[in-house]
């Protein structure tokens, strides 16, 4: 079937106001980026003339300034879900301008699919080929593009040349059918393919094909530093003892990590830790530091949403195929991050904390309990269903006039039952076998910065020290307070709070 081969800014003239948007990739890898920066002109010029214009933007994760960041500073944003990472859509989230459900990465496509958050109107899905047919071939994540294909009344379809045409065969397209058909995924090890590497469509959905030559707008991390490293070597070490013991089988368990410089310090230190095995990573974001591995042969396999990589990183991939072919899938993200695959391949995750408290619970997403960061991502998909679940955080934030250890998360969004690990530059706290009152002492004492470790210790005098979980009710947000008041938690003074 011949295409209708458009401009970016002729296509996106065909959304309308109100529409609903369900976008390809998985944070800026993959994104469409040329018909929404149009859309983003289109809102402005709306608005110059007094109509309303927003749009709601279903994505697999976040995605680059060409999505997001333009569409926030457009105010053409209504709705939004789920993760995002962009500095003017989180100002306009906490000015209150925008709608921001911000779910489980795994349950986007399935709520999409169950219409909680309305039709899709338009797929706008990034690819490296298109057949006649109806065969796209995805670029650089798998995200939410397959559910959205199906759902969407019209697709938009970005041919991007800036991705090479031998990201074809990188993905493994395969959607589960919703209870009560739902049978097992079938992936027993993290390399397993399961589906199509392609999202067949029926052709005469495809309104517009655009051809673009857009590169990927992933960051480039900051170099690591004395923190994170000593975060990095903790996680290494405290995972060799446990392979020493027996608890992590001799040829090792597959490895989720987050998003960021701990992440990526944090694998970086388990890749050059020799007396850990070349290693297999099931994951939702692969860095730059997995590919590094792959290539060193520290990390056997790596299944993955998407590669979140510079983009001289993914053009060394796409031009080294054949050493990657079978060392690399994508998957859509409700196969990536399913708590099912995750469980049974008995992940170790290892996220990264905002701020956990003396009893295990973390806070991935509020700012002073309040205030959207960017989101709970694929955190909680594997957090809940990890074998080991880890949380890493430096033990203090700007300047030491916070400390992430805390009586109480101001927000929380993993529980004291699924938090296995918290690791600081400080130490390694197992919470495993451990009861409340156990764990805060091993948070504190194991994770907290010397110089909260005596404001955290008379927190727990102010309690009577006998229920399950000892709080003083009016002072367990009593440092958040502080923060507030005077700019600086170590100002916390408990004399007002004295029982
Ligand atoms: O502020 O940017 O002004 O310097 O928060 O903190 O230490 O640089 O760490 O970049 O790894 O982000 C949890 C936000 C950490 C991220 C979070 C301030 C700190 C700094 C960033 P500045 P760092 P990172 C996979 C899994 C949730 C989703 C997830 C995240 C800024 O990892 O979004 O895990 N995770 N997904 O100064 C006030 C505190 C603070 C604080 C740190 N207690 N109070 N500010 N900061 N602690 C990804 C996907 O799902 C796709």
């Amino acid at each position: 079937m011949a295409f209708n081969h458009i401009s970016a800014a002729e296509a996106a003239s065909l959304i309308k106001h109100g529409d609903n948007l369900g976008l390809s990739g998985f944070t800026p890898a993959g994104t469409a980026k040329a018909v929404t920066a149009e859309l983003a002109k289109i809102a402005e010029a709306e608005h110059a003339k007094g109509n309303p214009f927003q749009v709601g933007i279903f994505t697999g994760a976040s995605t680059g300034d060409s999505c997001d960041g333009v569409l926030s500073r457009a105010k053409a944003i209504r709705y939004r879900a789920p993760y995002t990472t962009n500095k003017d859509f989180r100002t306009a989230v906490n000015n209150g301008e925008i709608a921001y459900n911000d779910i489980h990465l795994s349950q986007m496509a399935q709520e999409l699919r169950y219409g909680f958050m309305g039709k899709v109107d338009f797929a706008i899905i990034e690819a490296c080929e298109l057949t006649d047919d109806g065969k796209i071939y995805l670029t650089a994540a798998g995200g939410i593009a397959p559910t959205v294909c199906r759902l969407a009344d019209r697709i938009i379809v970005e041919l991007n040349a800036a991705h090479s045409k031998n990201a074809m065969g990188l993905h493994d397209v395969y959607e589960p059918l919703d209870p009560p058909y739902r049978r097992e995924i079938p992936i027993y090890k993290p390399s397993d393919r399961i589906g199509q590497p392609y999202i067949q469509v029926d052709p005469h959905k495809i309104v517009a094909v655009v051809e673009t030559d857009w590169p990927d707008e992933a960051r480039s991390f900051a170099a690591p530093d004395p923190v994170t490293d000593q975060i990095g070597r903790n996680v290494a070490d405290f995972l060799v003892r446990d392979m020493k013991r027996g608890i992590i089988p001799p040829t090792f368990l597959p490895l989720q990590s987050g998003v960021g410089n701990i992440a990526n310090a944090v694998l970086n230190a388990l890749g050059h830790d020799k007396t850990i095995p070349a290693f297999d990573v099931y994951t939702e974001v692969i860095q730059n530091a997995v590919i590094g591995l792959i290539r060193d042969g520290r990390v056997r396999f790596a299944s993955g949403c998407s590669l979140t990589v510079t983009n001289d990183c993914l053009n060394d991939v796409y031009s080294g195929m054949d050493f990657f072919r079978d060392k690399l899938v994508l998957r859509p993200s409700e196969i990536s991050n399913s708590p099912e695959v995750v469980r049974r391949l008995g992940v170790i995750s290892i996220n990264t904390a905002i701020e956990a408290d003396i009893y295990g619970n973390v806070n991935s997403t509020h700012i002073g309990g309040t205030k959207m960061m960017n989101g709970i991502g694929g955190s909680g998909d594997f957090t809940r269903n990890a074998y080991i679940s880890i949380f890493t955080c430096p033990s203090v934030a700007k300047e030491g006039k916070i400390s992430a250890i805390v009586p109480m998360v101001s927000h929380s969004d993993h529980s004291e039952h699924d938090v296995n690990i918290v690791v600081t530059e400080q130490g390694v706290a197992d919470l495993r076998g451990k009861s409340p009152k156990e764990r805060a002492q091993l948070i504190i004492e194991h994770c907290a910065h010397p110089d909260y470790k005596d404001i955290l210790r008379d927190y727990l005098r102010l309690t009577d020290g006998k229920a399950q979980t000892p709080h003083a009710i009016a002072a367990a947000l009593g440092m958040h307070a502080e923060l507030a008041k005077s700019g600086d938690m170590r100002n916390t003074d408990w004399s007002k709070y004295a029982r």
